[in-house]
């Protein structure tokens, strides 16, 4: 069966929602469907191949993986699905998301995962590549992207205000 929603945004863990709620708002203000599961490479070791061993035949065209700690799960998603896969790491209380990024960015040759920035930046920036993606071949997703884009421009100050 084909999900109608191009982008799954996995994670693994909920602890890792505060996270990636902001790739899932990016997502929504693009007017992107999406599915966010909870998918742990450790602790779910078979519903993390379930999932990406279905995850193209059930319709998905991204997947967005966050993790945080030795974060496993974007490469080994991206180890058992064709489809482009990033990965966000999730900042930790240990080291501050350096293990995450170095886990996630650090794949040998042959399996990608595109590697973005530590907590919210990353996360926002994974859907909108995502974005970019799926734009490819949907032009009025990529006027959308285009106007999210000229929007921010529009928001940037020339001078700086006073903080209140
Ligand atoms: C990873 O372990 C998760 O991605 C999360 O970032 C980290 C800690 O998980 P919890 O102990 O908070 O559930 O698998």
């Amino acid at each position: 069966m084909k999900a109608h929603k191009p982008v799954a945004v996995i994670m693994g863990s909920q602890s890792d929602w505060a996270t990636m709620r902001h790739a899932a708002e990016t997502l929504e203000a693009l007017g992107i469907g999406h599915e966010c599961l909870i998918v742990s490479a450790h602790r779910t070791p078979d519903r993390l191949y379930e999932f990406a061993k279905g995850a193209k035949v059930a319709g998905y065209q991204v997947v967005i993986a966050g993790a945080g700690g030795a974060a496993h799960l974007p490469g080994m998603t991206a180890a058992l699905t064709s489809l482009p896969v990033f990965g966000v790491p999730v900042e930790s209380k240990a080291l501050s998301g350096q293990d995450s990024l170095l886990s996630i960015v650090q794949m040998p040759a042959g399996i990608p995962v595109g590697t973005l920035a530590i907590g919210r930046a990353g996360a926002v920036n994974a859907a909108l590549l995502a974005a970019a993606v799926l734009g490819l071949n949907d032009p009025a997703l990529a006027d959308r992207v285009d106007a999210y884009r000229a929007r921010q421009t529009g928001a940037v100050a020339e001078r700086p205000a006073n903080e209140a």
